[in-house]
């Protein structure tokens, strides 16, 4: 792997969704220097340079689970504190729910933050309809805020959003992925003419609790009032709005897009949250289309409706019990047997 330890900002894509939204990321003129990608499925890779790659092999065909790739991830992690390098920033983004991203995700967090970087978790939450998914997904959300500075939290479900009714799964993901990488991009845009910028978008994220991203768009006359109030709509299915301390908007349209629009739209966001403390920033990017994209991150969300997806976690509250047993491998590779 070819390392600059002089990158400030590393977004690292882990398993098959992170590695997707990380790549369509990196093709977009962003205030990230360095991508890597983390996978144990070679073909994860097919849309990136392999130079920026790091596989975990499993030696046994077997069926992963998180804590099996946790274990085989043991081997890698010199590879991945060599691609942190010096980094200040890390986003460690991927898609929870599966075997890769959920076992890998707070654990490269955990090594990242232990060089000194600020880390931040980019969760992507399963579809509705990935009944199964959640429990892994709602273990890994935990473990990843734990071992991050901060989480942000973007639901399959609110990304779909804009797909046609009998779009495939194939469809489905591709759409999710645009609007993931619109928001995503808008927050972290290097563009004109106010771009948001890291400070203040740390400023939001590194709150207590976590940090959820809405979305929507909107191409009508108030086209600014109705995105917006559609963000907050979204973000209203995943918890309780009047919860958020802090916030940021980033809209991005085109350059006929009126700073009296952007004065008001920012002007009504504690309201349509019922919380008029809730401190904003705003960033505006006129690189997009007459359609208004906006994007709501608010944060210190101290439930959510990932509770319910860890039913253990929710039982226990701050008890613990001790896990350690499935956290990984204990010697040498004679655990790995096939599950079935
Ligand atoms: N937005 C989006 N979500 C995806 C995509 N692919 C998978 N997902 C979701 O991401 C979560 C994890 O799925 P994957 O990324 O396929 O899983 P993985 O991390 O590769 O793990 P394994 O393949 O099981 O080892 C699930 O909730 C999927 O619905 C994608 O291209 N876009
Ligand atoms: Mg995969």
């Amino acid at each position: 792997m070819v390392v600059n330890n002089r990158a400030e900002v590393t977004a690292i894509g882990i398993g098959s969704a992170g590695i997707k939204i990380v790549s369509l990321l990196s093709r977009k003129s962003l205030l990230v220097d360095r991508y890597v990608y983390i996978s144990c499925d070679g073909g994860d890779f097919s849309t990136v340079e392999q130079k920026d790659t790091i596989l975990v092999e499993s030696p046994v065909d077997q069926k992963l689970t998180p804590a099996i790739v946790r274990g085989l991830a043991l081997g890698s992690a010199a590879k991945v504190r060599k691609a942190v390098g010096e980094s200040k920033f890390v986003f460690v983004v991927a898609g929870l729910g599966g075997a890769t991203g959920s076992g890998l995700a707070p654990l490269v967090a955990a090594l990242a933050q232990e060089r000194g970087a600020t880390t931040v978790g980019v969760a992507v939450m399963p579809f509705e309809f990935e009944k199964k998914m959640k429990f892994y997904a709602g273990v890994s959300l935990r473990r990843l805020r734990a071992s991050s500075r901060g989480v942000v939290v973007i639901d399959n479900d609110t990304l779909m959003r804009s797909s046609p009714e009998d779009a495939t799964l194939a469809n489905l993901y591709d759409s999710a992925n645009k609007a993931a990488v619109k928001a995503l991009g808008s927050l972290l845009s290097s563009g004109n003419p106010k771009p948001l910028g890291l400070n203040k978008l740390f400023g939001t994220v590194l709150q207590d609790g976590y940090s959820l991203l809405g979305v929507s768009s909107s191409g009508t006359e108030d086209k600014a009032e109705d995105a917006l109030a559609g963000a907050v709509v979204s973000l209203g299915k995943l918890a309780e709005t009047r919860e958020a301390s802090h916030a940021v908007v980033s809209l991005n349209g085109d350059p006929t897009f009126s700073a009296r629009e952007v004065g008001l739209a920012v002007d009504r966001l504690g309201s349509l949250m019922d919380n008029e403390e809730v401190d904003v920033e705003y960033g505006v990017d006129d690189s997009g289309s007459a359609q208004l994209q906006v994007s709501v991150l608010a944060s210190g969300f101290r439930s959510t409706k990932y509770d319910d997806y860890d039913p253990l976690a929710k039982i226990l509250g701050d008890r613990v019990i001790d896990d350690e047993m499935d956290a990984a491998l204990p010697e040498g590779l004679e655990a790995l047997q096939p599950c079935d």
